[in-house]
């Protein structure tokens, strides 16, 4: 059996985006160095020590298999991986991330490269603070105080600002703060593979687009000119319905909802495949329906080129696509980015998948992951 240690880590931040910094930093450290316990409320505090800009400052509990020195090793891997440079001189400067080992159990260690207890802990306010919300009565194996004790006693008389950031554990919890994720792209981008995964991970209500048996999509692609009407209206009539009996009632027991289309998809396909007096009608139509529905609060866009598209399809083999013309394929590319640049109110993604085989590569799923997480933590939402 492996021991672990629950340990008490100083983490602060005042350079770039100061609670993403903090949030990334938990995210690496629940993943790199054990289970995440407890994290103290965020503070604003001025810098000690040095002129610098206002910190973040947190405390967390990690419950950690490592040792000492190796949880030393990857904290300062972390801090490296979220862009902290060091001084050469090694004084104080503004930091993006700064993560300080405060307790490791009740063990005291003395050696060159690691003190623990901190050895100035007791000196700071933007430790003590935090501290005190998640282990106000942990007892200094030194000192013979516990937190509050040292809180009072602290001669630090900066001036702290309890906020209202919050902080998770891990990312289904970032994750949790949304409603809705629509992830759209060209036919055969990866949408619904892309968002089962993400449901299944994330514990998110997944929402599929249902349209296998629309009797006008096999006679579309034979004639165009004349199913394209019927095609789009019946397509919105079904996705405005479908949308609305799956968005709008709320699973108690999800985190939150991924969807792989958006309703408007609609009006971009309609707009490709109509003539103008037809779409200018569709439209009149759309805009009723588009006003009822629930929006995303991130659409991501899978952007694939047509080649890779046309390769997918012909993998998944569905007999009325294997004809699709390559040219109606960039049209409804240009259509989808036409739609993204004149609604910048939405917030929307752009992810060019090139090479990435989100399936199969492990690596390429997280990068995918990490815009999520990125778009999130810059959002405010
Ligand atoms: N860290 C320092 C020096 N000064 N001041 C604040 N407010 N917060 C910190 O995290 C901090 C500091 C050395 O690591
Ligand atoms: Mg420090
Ligand atoms: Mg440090």
């Amino acid at each position: 059996m492996v021991t672990k240690q629950k340990v008490y880590l100083s983490l602060g931040s005042n350079l770039g985006n100061r609670l993403a910094n903090l949030q990334k930093a938990i995210f690496r450290l629940q993943e790199k160095a054990g289970k995440i316990l407890d994290i103290s409320s965020v503070y604003e505090t001025p810098a000690l020590g040095f002129e610098g800009d206002q910190f973040l400052n947190i405390v967390v509990s990690v419950l950690t298999p490592l040792a000492p020195l190796e949880l030393l090793g990857t904290i300062l891997q972390i801090e490296r991986d979220l862009g902290r440079i060091r001084s050469v001189d090694g004084g104080y400067t503004s930091r993006t991330l700064d993560i300080d080992i405060i307790y490791y159990g009740n063990e005291i260690i003395n050696n060159d490269d690691l003190v623990i207890p901190h050895p100035n802990m007791q000196h700071r306010k933007f430790v003590l603070k935090p501290l005190s919300d998640i282990a106000p009565q942990f007892y200094h194996p030194v000192l013979h105080k516990d937190t509050r004790n040292l809180l009072q006693e602290c001669r630090d008389k900066s001036h702290l600002t309890k906020t209202k950031h919050k902080l998770f554990k891990d990312r289904s919890g970032l994750f949790s703060q949304l409603q809705l994720i629509a992830i759209e792209g060209n036919i055969g981008a990866g949408k619904t593979t892309l968002s089962k995964m993400i449901a299944s991970d994330f514990n998110a209500k997944l929402v599929l687009e249902r349209f296998a048996d629309n009797p006008f999509l096999p006679k579309f692609y034979e004639d165009q000119a004349r199913y394209a009407f019927p095609l789009e209206m019946s397509f919105l009539a079904d996705r405005y319905q479908q949308f609305m009996d799956d968005t709008s009632q709320f699973d108690l027991f999800k985190n939150f909802m991924v969807s792989d289309y958006d309703i408007f998809k609609s009006l971009v396909f309609a707009k490709v495949t109509l003539q103008k007096e037809e779409y200018n009608l569709y439209r009149k139509v759309f805009s009723f329906m588009y006003k009822e529905v629930k929006k995303p609060e991130i659409y991501l866009y899978l952007y694939q080129n047509t080649e890779r598209l046309l390769a997918n399809i012909k993998k998944r083999g569905r007999d009325y696509e294997q004809n699709i013309d390559p040219v109606y394929l960039e049209k409804i590319n240009r259509g989808y980015l036409d739609f993204i640049k004149s609604n910048p109110n939405q917030n929307s993604i752009i992810l060019d998948m090139g090479e990435l085989d989100f399936v199969n590569n492990p690596a390429d799923y997280e990068f995918i992951l990490e815009k999520l997480e990125d778009n999130i933590l810059s959002s405010n939402i």
